[in-house]
């Protein structure tokens, strides 16, 4: 009677014991099933596909043989210019590059370029232009898909277009603040890219509506990473570049750091590259809002912090983004897209 009377209790905790151990083994297993399994993530999927591409591209800069082209040198070149940067990427000026060798190169490779446009309220009217004109200069013999966002679709311009470049239409509401709707670029291209592009593209390159092309822009600004210097800030000291200053953004850039002022109007790379920048940069921006922060100059600054921190592989010079309003420099030689010049008190929602 005794031992029974004592062995409740005893009874009493083990049950308590081994259900919570129970308990504890099924979380576990549940964790470690969790942890183990490899559920198919974006990460998953992107590299997959980087092994997908490196079996393809074994050499990537491969020439067919006996192809006659100018002899390149390492002594004469332009002298006005500068075409690497200190990380050695190459900055792209007219007359560092053969045009037809890069075909050469890159059309065997059959690939697709996407390029993203973002044509809001008053700036669809810059719509056919922009299309128009990149017809004729904008990788001209490539697969190029045109992702057109806008809030109004009835809007877009039908605009006659090669074989094998083709148009989409992407809905986004309209909004009251400029810089809203240049905040959420970079959210807007990162979920393009997870829902619509994995699969079939190569290259993304995400320019501004209010601008026209007006000479050559092809395979040369191929790269992983790819960053336009701003046309107003490429010859002056780096304390004048509008980056963000204030330590409390994730944008911020302090004194005496940074290597150039890029501007938020051209960029692009691998669709990796862009993913990786647009998530980032949209993750800076969450995080800034949460705290009551906008950066200076929006997904720009974000953008310019980004690329201090992951050096670009391809550096595009003025000539592939200008402004019109702006005349042209001796070491232009060619102006291959450019912004026009509009009146901002009239065409934004809040001037
Ligand atoms: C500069 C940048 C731009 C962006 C902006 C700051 C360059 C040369 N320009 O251009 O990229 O960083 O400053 O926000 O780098 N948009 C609409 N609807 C609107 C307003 C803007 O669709 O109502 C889109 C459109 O695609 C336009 C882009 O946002 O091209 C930037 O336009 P902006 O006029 O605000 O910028 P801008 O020209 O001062």
């Amino acid at each position: 009677m005794s031992d029974m009377k004592l062995g409740r209790p005893t009874v009493k905790v083990c049950l308590l014991l081994s259900a919570v151990l129970g308990a504890m083994a099924t979380l576990y297993y549940v964790f470690e099933q969790k942890r183990t399994v490899p559920v198919p993530t974006l990460a998953y999927k992107w590299e997959c596909l980087d092994i997908l591409r490196r079996t393809e591209r074994m050499h990537p800069l491969l020439v067919e043989d006996h192809l006659k082209y100018a002899q390149p040198s390492i002594t004469n070149g332009r002298q006005d210019i500068v075409a690497v940067t200190p990380w050695l990427a190459p900055i792209v000026w007219e007359g560092t590059f053969d045009s037809s060798l890069m075909d050469s190169i890159y059309k065997p490779q059959n690939i697709t370029i996407s390029t993203t446009v973002f044509a809001v309220g008053k700036y669809i009217r810059f719509l056919r232009d922009f299309l128009v004109t990149a017809e004729q200069h904008f990788f001209v013999g490539y697969r190029v898909n045109y992702y057109v966002f806008t809030d109004k679709p009835e809007d877009v311009p039908t605009v006659s277009m090669a074989n094998d470049r083709k148009l989409n239409v992407v809905l986004v509401p309209s909004s009251k603040r400029w810089q809203e709707i240049s905040a959420r670029r970079m959210k807007l291209i990162q979920t393009l890219i997870e829902e619509k592009l994995l699969n079939n593209v190569d290259y993304i390159f995400c320019l501004d509506v209010d601008s026209k092309f007006h000479g050559h822009w092809g395979a040369e600004t191929l790269g992983h990473l790819v960053a336009v210097i701003h046309p107003g800030y490429y010859s002056g000291d780096r304390s004048l570049f509008t980056y963000e200053r204030r330590s409390t953004s994730r944008a911020f850039i302090a004194e005496g750091e940074g290597d150039f002022y890029y501007c938020g109007g051209a960029f692009g790379g691998s669709l990796k590259g862009v993913h990786t920048l647009a998530s980032t940069c949209q993750d800076n921006f969450e995080a800034d809002a949460a705290v009551g922060i906008e950066a200076a100059w929006q997904e720009e600054s974000h953008l310019n912090r980004y690329m201090w921190i992951n050096k670009p592989t391809k550096v595009l010079s003025p000539e592939y983004l200008w402004q019109d309003f702006k005349s042209k420099t001796p070491e232009l030689k060619i102006i291959r897209f450019s912004g026009v010049v509009k009146n901002y008190a009239e065409i934004r929602p809040n001037a």
